[in-house]
This record gives structure tokens, C-alpha cells and sequence, in this order.
């Protein structure tokens, strides 16, 4: 048995893995409660695929696979040395996960090439599930059991060889395999994560509220984001990285074996140009960002992140594009659009939102014009009698 771990081990980073270890394929008892207990308490709201029910079922190997015995987890690194910093403003950041290709693909192709390979050695098919992000696992639980990583207090799953840029997944087997144990290694009185959240999302070590999340706000949330929110999302369009860019553990982490292919759609610093953003097509949207991660977050979703950035960002030269923003696009496009002109505040931005006041019919987007331009009024120097 030891041999046959051995092989899948070395296998396994032979098929493009960084990381691999082997946990059981028992009850994640403590796992199920903590997400339990997150759901009921409203900090997972705004998911409403991530139901009790799907928690039951994900922390049940034995309900995923029917005799399953063992489980094989596995890591990717997406870090990539040469991404350059950050060019400046004026655009929007991406978090570095999609900065790759969609890593769903890459990694279930690796997996199902790693399962075949493994099927070829033992020459006999194996009972094998193998999930990455969108199946019910608690895709982090896993990884912590058998050792793969440990839990920061930011609820990234960090691994002492490539910090938290890693993506898991796991093969869920029949096959009887040693498990390894998990890390003894924790983030000790560090607490830089917590501090530095400009959400404040990290409401306890280990706990994520997700709606507070800039990852959720840019990816997730297919409605208005929040006002209060606005300001703290900064230049970011798709997820967040601060938690992880912050992290002691990340100073030091070793190269992927086989990088995900990097994607022509983000440039190298990782950043997106947002007055294109807000004029591009569909057609054009799915041309351009067709197999990045990008497309969960939907064009109307990017560009309700380019208007928050570019408002964010006071970006003057903004102005045209959201302006003819207010005009044009989707409802709720126009709501963000006329949140960002009321953030910058030129004589050109209050004029479009003066004339939509009376051209507009949407009272959504009313409701956001009028609360845009009562904050360009707040912030007129008040003048002397
Ligand atoms: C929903 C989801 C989100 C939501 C909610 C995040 C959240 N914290 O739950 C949003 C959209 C906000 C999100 C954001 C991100 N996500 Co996400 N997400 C998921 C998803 C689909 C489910 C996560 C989940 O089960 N949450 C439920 C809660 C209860 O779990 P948890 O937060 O991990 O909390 C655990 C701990 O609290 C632990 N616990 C409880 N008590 C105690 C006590 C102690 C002492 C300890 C040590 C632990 C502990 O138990 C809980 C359950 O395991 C997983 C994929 C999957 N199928 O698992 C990816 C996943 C977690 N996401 C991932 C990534 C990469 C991200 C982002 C980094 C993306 C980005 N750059 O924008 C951010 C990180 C934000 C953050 N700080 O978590 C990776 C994480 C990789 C890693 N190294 O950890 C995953 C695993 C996807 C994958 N397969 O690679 N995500
Ligand atoms: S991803 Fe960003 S917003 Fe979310 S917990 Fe981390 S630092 Fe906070
Ligand atoms: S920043 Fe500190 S507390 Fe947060 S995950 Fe990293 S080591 Fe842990």
C-alpha cells in the first residue's frame, strides 16, 4: 500500500500538482458545524447556492462516492514571480487566481488525466469523484486534515511551500490509502490579516463574513452593491487579494511545476483598463474573456466594478464613459455610473446628473442620482455670508 502512495504522490505532481496529501474519507464533524452555524448566522447571505442542505451533503464523503475510503487532495499553485506590480491608477486590479486561465478547467483536466493514470497502473478501473470550488466539498476542511496547508485566521488554507496561492481539489477514492496527518503549524499572534481588511470582512479568526467580502461584492453579487461598501472596494474589479498579499507566510513561496496557462485578457500587472470595461459589447466581453474566471462575475458585473473603481479612483478622465454610461446601459450599470460621477464631482459629471434627473424613468436609478448629487452637494466648499 505504501508503494501505491508513493506513486500516487509522485504521480500526481508529474500530472501538473504542486501539492498533494491523503486524508480519510470520514465525517468533516467540525467543518459541517463551523459552515453550519455560518449559514444560520446570515454570514454566508448572498450565496443562496451555499444551503444547509448542500453543507450535509459535502461533508459526507460517503454520500459523494458510496464506499469511498480515502481522499487525495491536491494543490496548484497560480502565483506567477513575473506578474508585474500594479501599473498605477487609473485602472482596475484583478485578483491573481484569474489573472490565469479558469483554473476549473485546468485543474479537473489534470485530475481526470491523474485518475486515468492511476486506473492504467492498477490496471482496473477505480471508483473515483474528483471535485475543485464548484462541487458541495468544503474544498478547504479537506486540505487542512490531510496536511496539504493549514487555516490562517483569514480562512485561506496556507502551505508552508507555496503560501496561500493555491487552488484545491480532491479525488475522492475506494482506494484504501494511509492518510497523512494534519500540519501542527498555526498563524500564532500574527494578525495582519484581520487589521488590513479595508472591509473589516474578517469578523473573527477563521470566520469570513462573506457579504462584507470584496471578493464576493466584485464576483458574486448579482444586484446593487452596497453604498456603504463602495468606498472600501478601492480599485479592485475582480475579487480581492489584499488578505493574502499581506500575509508573513506569502513572502516566501516556490514556483508552480506546470503554471496554469496565463491569459491574454489580463495584462501582466493584472489590470484592466475601466473605461474600456465600460464600453465593451457582449459579444466583445465574451470574445475577450471567454475561459477566464473572469466571465462569473458577468459583463454587467464588471461593469457595475468599473464604475466603484473609477469613482473610487475620482478619475476625471472617466467622465465621458460614464456619462454615457447613464445613458445607455443596463439599470444597473447606470445606478453604479451614477454613483462614480457623483464621487468625482466635475462640473461635467453634476450636469449629466442634473439632465438625468428629468430623462431618466427608472426609479432605481432616480434613487441613485439623487443620492449622487446630495453628496456632490455635501462636498461644495460652503461658501461665506
Ligand atoms: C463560498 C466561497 C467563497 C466566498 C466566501 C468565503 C468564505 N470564507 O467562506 C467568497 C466569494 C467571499 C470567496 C472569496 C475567496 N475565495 Co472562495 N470559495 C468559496 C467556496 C465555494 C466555499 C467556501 C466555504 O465552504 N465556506 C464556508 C465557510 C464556513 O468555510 P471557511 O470560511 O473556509 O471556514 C472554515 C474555518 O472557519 C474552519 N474552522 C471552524 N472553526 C475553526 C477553528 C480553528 C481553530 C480552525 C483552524 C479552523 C476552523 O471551518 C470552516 C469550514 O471548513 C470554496 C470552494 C469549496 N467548494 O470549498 C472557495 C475557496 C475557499 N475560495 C478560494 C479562493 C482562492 C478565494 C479568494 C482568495 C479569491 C479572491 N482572490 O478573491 C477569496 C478569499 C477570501 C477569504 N478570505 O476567504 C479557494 C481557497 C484556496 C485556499 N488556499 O484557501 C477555494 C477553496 C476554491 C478552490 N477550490 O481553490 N470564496
Ligand atoms: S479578500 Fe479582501 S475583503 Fe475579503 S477578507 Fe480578504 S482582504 Fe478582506
Ligand atoms: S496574515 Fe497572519 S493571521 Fe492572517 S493568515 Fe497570514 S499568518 Fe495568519
Amino acid at each position: 500500500m505504501q508503494d501505491l502512495k508513493t506513486h500516487i504522490s509522485s504521480y500526481a505532481i508529474e500530472c501538473g500538482f504542486d501539492l498533494v496529501r491523503i486524508t480519510t474519507a470520514e465525517v468533516f464533524t467540525r467543518d459541517r458545524d463551523a459552515a453550519l452555524s455560518r449559514v444560520k448566522s446570515g454570514q454566508m447571505d448572498g450565496l443562496p447556492w451555499f444551503t444547509e442542505s448542500r453543507v450535509r451533503r459535502g461533508s459526507v464523503p460517503q454520500e459523494l462516492l458510496p464506499g469511498a475510503r480515502s481522499i487525495i487532495c491536491l494543490g496548484l499553485s497560480y502565483l506567477d514571480p513575473e506578474d508585474e506590480e500594479k501599473a498605477g491608477s487609473g485602472a482596475g486590479n484583478v485578483a491573481r487566481y484569474a489573472r490565469v486561465k479558469d483554473y476549473h478547467r485546468a485543474m479537473k483536466r489534470r485530475m481526470k488525466a491523474f485518475v486515468r493514470g492511476l486506473e492504467e497502473k492498477l490496471e482496473s478501473p477505480i471508483a473515483a469523484r474528483w471535485y475543485v470550488d464548484d462541487g458541495p466539498m468544503l474544498d478547504r476542511a479537506a486540505a487542512a486534515r490531510s496536511g496539504l496547508g493549514w487555516f490562517g485566521k483569514s480562512t485561506n488554507i496556507l502551505t508552508p511551500s507555496h503560501g496561500s496561492w493555491v487552488l484545491l481539489g480532491q479525488v475522492i477514492t475506494d482506494l484504501e490509502l494511509e492518510p497523512d496527518p494534519p500540519l501542527k503549524k498555526t498563524c500564532g499572534s500574527c494578525v495582519r490579516c484581520i487589521d488590513d481588511c479595508p472591509t473589516g470582512a474578517i469578523v473573527a479568526p477563521f470566520v469570513v463574513d462573506n457579504a462584507r467580502c470584496i471578493s464576493y461584492q466584485t464576483i458574486e453579487n448579482r444586484g446593487v452593491i452596497p453604498m456603504e461598501m463602495r468606498p472600501l472596494i478601492g480599485d479592485w474589479v475582480f475579487g480581492c487579494d489584499i488578505c493574502q498579499d499581506v500575509c508573513p507566510v506569502n513572502r516566501k513561496t516556490e514556483s508552480p511545476v506546470l503554471p496554469i496557462q496565463k491569459t491574454a485578457a489580463v495584462g501582466p500587472s493584472g489590470q484592466l483598463d475601466l473605461v474600456e470595461l465600460l464600453e465593451v459589447t457582449e459579444e466583445e466581453f465574451r470574445d475577450r474573456f471567454q475561459g477566464t474566471s473572469i466571465m462569473r462575475a458577468k459583463r454587467v458585473g464588471m461593469q457595475k466594478n468599473a464604475c466603484v473603481a473609477l469613482g473610487n479612483n475620482r478619475d476625471e478622465s472617466g467622465v465621458p464613459a460614464l456619462v454615457a454610461t447613464l445613458k445607455t446601459a443596463d439599470t444597473l450599470v447606470r445606478g453604479h455610473a451614477a454613483w462614480a460621477l457623483g464621487q468625482i464631482a466635475t462640473p461635467d459629471a453634476i450636469s449629466a446628473l442634473q439632465q438625468a434627473t428629468t430623462s431618466e424613468d427608472d426609479p432605481y436609478v432616480l434613487e441613485e442620482i439623487g443620492a449622487a448629487l446630495a453628496e456632490t452637494r455635501q462636498r461644495l466648499p460652503t461658501s461665506k455670508a
